[in-house]
């Protein structure tokens, strides 16, 4: 709760923001609070080839197997925002946004993944864009990595090779060096756990290599190092001048136990130790991977007559650059799934090492994306959670919203909002949970990655038919205005 603290800097006699805390209902956000919305560059930009941009491993991949997508669609066009992000910034204006997160694409910066070439017109392109929302008063929020790793970096392995994280370091400081006077907000990656997995299968995550429990775990060793690598080199280079944030972005699910036996709960924090602590845990609270991750990917490993673990170790010093390097904590969350104790999946591989299965709960409201179910309850109290976990990092929540079919008339995505939104003020008013920033996903309906154009996030509809790729807002859009403009969630979402 607020009102302690409040209670003391009155006392003292110190004004701040916290003292009108008391004073709000439940339904306002706090002043300053960031509002906006989020995309991708490979879900909406297109452009995959032009003015010296280089191939993605997800522009490789969905070329060289487009039965990995959904019905031959891939982001080589997508919803054109290379050429139409103007109108991109009008509908954020129009939301009232006061924050826009958005991805730069590496390979359109650097298309060798190196510093060999700088693409000039690529620079451009995130200059215009970015200087376009700061005229219209809506700050920045760039992901340097949502999952378009240049293909010739793949060549050399891609992420399980240590080296990646020298060459992320490179590019971090291309970002810094050319946007960094204007961008105060920054997130090195987004979800790790979703596109390790590239490296743990085949058919789904670029660039689907199938190194199952051995490749997930050495690319996300290698991310763990890059992200505190770029974090130390602003600390040491930028953030004098510069003063901004530099945070990660991370994803989880609540998890809800199916009941409350004590091999279930051990379960339910199974799952969230791979999921979330695989890195929440080296980055925001020591330095080193959960005990439980530790304990078990070692067990596994020796059982199944390996000479090393398949989880790598930090080194002393790493620990030491990992441990505390984020401002802020990113975090993304959909929805709740049920979890129960089950050895499951093939061996080696996360899933079995986790011993923790999941599914989403049908009997709940459901979407057009099969993993998606309506659980606003659940969004509360994950949020509770990660607060409790990791304290003293502020959250942005960087994505959640709802999948449909892309109706204009988005009732369903409304309700979805309406409830999230309230559970959220919850869980900051009530709770005391620091959240400082929320974007909705997504501005756009783009490409939902393997599932193609058919699973709409969308606030705005964009028509894939069309040259135009002509954008319009939906019924959310005006709902998300109202509430934006308001500062606050109309009050029949708290009944
Ligand atoms: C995010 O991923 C992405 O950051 C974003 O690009 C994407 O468009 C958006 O959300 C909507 O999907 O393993 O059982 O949970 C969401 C995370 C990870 C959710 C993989 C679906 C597969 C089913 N996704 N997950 S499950």
């Amino acid at each position: 709760m607020v009102a302690p603290v409040t209670l003391c800097l009155e006392l003292l006699g110190i004004a701040c923001l916290l003292a009108t805390a008391t004073s709000r209902e439940v339904n306002q956000f706090p002043e300053g609070f960031l509002l906006g919305a989020a995309t991708a560059s490979y879900q909406i930009e297109g452009g995959w080839n032009e003015d010296g941009k280089g191939e993605s491993i997800w522009d490789h991949m969905l070329h060289e197997h487009p039965e990995y997508g959904n019905n031959g669609d891939n982001g080589d066009v997508a919803c054109d925002s290379y050429h139409k992000y103007a109108e991109d910034v009008q509908a954020l204006k129009d939301l009232g946004a006061k924050v826009y997160r958005f991805s730069i694409s590496w390979p359109r910066i650097l298309p060798n993944g190196d510093l060999d070439v700088i693409n000039q017109p690529g620079i451009d392109y995130y200059n215009n864009l970015i200087n376009l929302l700061l005229e219209n008063d809506i700050q920045p929020l760039v992901t340097m990595f949502h999952w378009d790793l240049p293909q010739a970096l793949q060549y050399i392995g891609g992420w399980p090779n240590p080296i990646l994280a020298d060459y992320f370091l490179e590019y971090a400081r291309v970002l810094f060096d050319n946007f960094g006077d204007r961008v105060k907000l920054w997130t090195t990656f987004n979800e790790p756990i979703s596109f390790t997995r590239g490296y743990a299968g085949s058919g789904g995550q670029a660039p689907s290599q199938n190194a199952s429990g051995i490749g997930d775990y050495l690319a996300s060793h290698t991310v763990i190092r890059a992200h505190a690598m770029v974090y130390r080199l602003y600390n040491e280079q930028y953030r004098s001048t510069q003063n901004g944030r530099v945070g990660i972005t991370l994803s989880t699910n609540w998890y809800e136990p199916l009941d409350d036996r004590e091999e279930t709960l051990a379960a339910q924090e199974r799952m969230f130790q791979f999921e979330f602590g695989l890195y929440a845990n080296p980055i925001l609270v020591d330095g080193d991977y959960p005990a439980v991750v530790r304990e078990r990917v070692d067990n596994n490993s020796r059982a199944e007559g390996r000479p090393r673990s398949r989880l790598p170790s930090f080194t002393e010093e790493e620990k030491r650059m990992i441990n505390g390097s984020a401002d802020f904590l990113g975090f993304n969350s959909y929805t709740t799934m049920t979890v129960f104790s089950r050895e499951h999946g093939i061996s080696p591989s996360m899933d079995r090492d986790s011993g923790a299965f999941r599914m989403p709960n049908y009997t709940y409201p459901t979407s057009s994306a099969i993993w998606l179910t309506v659980v606003p309850w659940g969004f509360r109290r994950v949020l509770d959670w990660a607060s409790t976990r990791y304290p003293n990092y502020p959250i942005i929540v960087t994505e959640n919203g709802y999948a449909d079919y892309g109706d204009l008339d988005d009732q369903e995505r409304i309700s979805y909002y309406g409830q999230y939104l309230a559970e959220m003020l919850k869980a900051i008013n009530e709770d005391g949970v620091n959240v400082i920033g929320y974007t909705a996903w997504s501005l756009l309906d783009n490409l939902e990655w393997n599932s193609g154009f058919s699973v709409k996030f969308g606030i705005y509809h964009v028509d894939f038919n069309s040259t135009e790729r002509t954008r319009t807002p939906k019924a959310s859009a005006s709902f998300l205005a109202g509430i934006y403009r308001n500062m606050s969630v109309p009050e029949e979402y708290f009944q």
